[in-house]
């Protein structure tokens, strides 16, 4: 059984008094034990025996070299023999004085394939009862990574217990499970955006996806385009420059993150017109007149702004923007926006009046835009994600011959009945952060003050209270939404998978851990392995327990994800 693991004096009393205490909860005795908390939960874990021995205070991990792999075991061998997480609820383990767990082998098939969608991230690990190695096999590195993260969940304890006899095959249900973070409404540091990657691959979340600019601040340094960040960024310290970048993105091949970027256009864009007012409609309209229509006061901020597709000046800054993207974000995916075009700020401006009134529409001002773009954009191989307006809207949108579905991507986040189904019955893959589920923003009031469409009365000073999309998404509703809900089998195929938004109207880095977490981890959860049980139903009451530990080891990582519950339900179980 291999040499004897070198105890300090106290262990074997301390390992006889817990195996007493733990012994009432053996599997023959008892169904009730909770087991390990692992987040979120495998395809197939099994734990017959409810074993446990002691990881090795030199533990290591063996695997093949792999430029992101290899710094990846690096930073899990160091969190595994440091973390010593103590479980909120006694964790039912029968420890055992075998052998002390030496070695994890990992053995990846495809050390080649590289982080982009569709990857396979399946694994598969095996930690023994008998022997003093386990193994993690996985077809890419990627895969691997998800791997360390579960066998990492295996631990906790001072001295470091790892749970034995445990068998794991897993792979996600959906390929896409990402977080969208807003920089412009408020800054975030680099160091917020590392640590949000960080706790996106505990999650086993893979995308990133960062919403860069918007009207409100142009906070994205770029080399052939410096002006828009140098006068429409909050200010010079509050800028991403070409090198922050380049960290972010190697971080999230190091954490098997991938980071899309979204540059918002051509609504969304008052902060450009800093540095090219010339290019931007209605980018002073800081008000909407009384009796405005809705759809014109939907993205009332100071000045929505959008490009003039009508002009060509547009299209020589877009040509320069583009370039600098793709080469500063290598992802497959580019997130082009078009969300919330509004009518009234292209009929502000002159020339377009001018187009409209010799019968041009504004959706063939979008065909322009979108036509003068995307040929651009799949001409550097890229698949571009847009939101669903340019399909949905039921004002301005694109005609669907310019939209090629092989080559594009709808991100649906309005909740429209059967807005999903309508993406994917056309033809395109779809993304879904429908806005009554996975926006986490919501239900932190109105931020738009007098004059919002929120107001009970216009020019009134009182304003009414009401919250700008509410109310709040608790992780249970997070949890529960099934995102092929009413789809046929056929059309399911056709979504990519979920993605949480943080819109930063009312969030910026003193909140973002709080607002993302746990709640990120539901859908988490709920993407990689469903949120049913084997029996098909709803399984959030068990999930509780888990989440209540889950969001406990994210903090003692230093993330501030928020409570559940008072310490005294998870004390105090049933
Ligand atoms: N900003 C941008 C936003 C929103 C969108 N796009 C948004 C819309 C409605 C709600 C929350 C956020 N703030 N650029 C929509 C995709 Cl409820």
């Amino acid at each position: 059984n291999g040499p004897a693991p070198k105890w300090s004096k106290g262990t074997p009393i301390l390992i006889t008094f817990i195996t007493i205490t733990f012994l009432v909860c053996s599997p023959i005795l008892s169904v009730e034990c909770a087991s390990i908390s692992v987040w979120p939960k495998p395809r197939e874990f099994s734990w017959p025996t409810q074993q446990a021995t002691l990881l090795s205070p030199s533990f290591t991990i063996e695997s093949p070299h792999h430029q992101y792999l290899s710094t990846s075991i690096e930073r899990y061998l160091h969190l595994i023999l440091s973390e010593h997480f103590h479980p909120l609820s006694n964790p039912h383990a029968n420890l055992t004085n075998g052998p002390a767990l030496q070695t994890l082998v990992v053995l990846v098939n495809d050390l080649a394939a590289p982080l982009s969608h569709g990857v396979n991230e399946s694994y598969s690990l095996s930690i023994p009862t008998s022997g003093d190695k386990a193994s993690l096999i996985a077809e890419t590195a990627w895969g691997a990574m998800r791997g360390l993260e579960t066998f990492s969940q295996l631990v906790w304890g001072m001295p470091s217990w790892v749970a034995v006899g445990v068998e794991v095959r897993d792979w996600p249900i959906f390929s896409y499970r990402g977080i969208m973070l807003d920089t412009s409404r408020n800054y975030y540091e680099v160091e917020d955006i590392l640590r949000t990657i960080g706790a996106m691959s505990d999650n086993k979340l893979n995308v990133f996806h960062w919403h860069i600019t918007d009207s409100h601040s142009f906070p994205l340094l770029l080399p052939s385009e410096p002006d828009l960040a140098v006068k429409g960024s909050y200010g010079s310290d509050m800028q991403y420059s070409p090198a922050d970048v380049r960290q972010i993105v190697e971080f999230g091949l190091e954490h098997g993150v991938r980071v899309v970027p979204e540059l918002d256009m051509p609504g969304h864009t008052g902060s450009w017109a800093e540095a090219y007012p010339e290019i931007v409609t209605c980018a002073n309209m800081f008000w909407w007149p009384a009796g405005s229509a809705w759809a014109d006061r939907l993205a009332s901020e100071p000045g929505t702004g959008h490009l003039n597709p009508l002009n060509p000046k547009t299209y020589e800054v877009l040509k320069n923007v583009i370039s600098d993207l793709v080469t500063l974000f290598p992802d497959q995916f580019y997130h082009a926006g078009a969300d919330e075009i509004i009518p009234g700020c292209w009929k502000a401006d002159p020339t377009i009046q001018a187009f409209l009134a010799k019968g041009g529409t504004l959706s063939q001002l979008l065909d322009t835009f979108v036509n003068s773009t995307l040929p651009h954009l799949l001409s550097l191989n890229r698949t571009v994600v847009y939101w669903e307006d340019v399909l949905l809207d039921p004002n301005i949108k694109v005609d669907k011959s310019f939209l090629p579905p092989e080559h594009t991507i709808l991100q649906t986040w309005n909740n429209g009945p059967n807005n999903t189904k309508r993406i994917v019955s056309s033809g395109y893959r779809a993304i879904v952060s429908s806005s009554d589920f996975y926006y986490l923003d919501c239900g932190h009031g109105d931020f738009l003050g007098n004059d919002s469409q929120y107001d009970l009365l216009p020019g009134s000073n009182q304003g009414d209270g009401g919250s700008w999309c509410g109310p709040f998404k608790t992780w249970q509703t997070i949890y529960n939404y099934d995102i092929t809900y009413g789809l046929t089998e056929e059309e399911a195929t056709m979504v990519l998978g979920g993605e949480v938004a943080l819109w930063s109207e009312q969030a910026d880095p003193t909140v973002l851990d709080a607002r993302i977490w746990p709640r990120a981890s539901a859908m988490a959860e709920s993407m990689w392995s469903g949120n049913r049980d084997k029996e098909g139903m709803k399984r959030y009451a068990e999930a509780t327990d888990r989440l209540n530990e889950w969001r406990s080891r994210m903090v003692s990582r230093g993330i501030g994800a928020e409570p559940l519950q008072p310490l005294w339900c998870i004390r105090n179980p049933g």
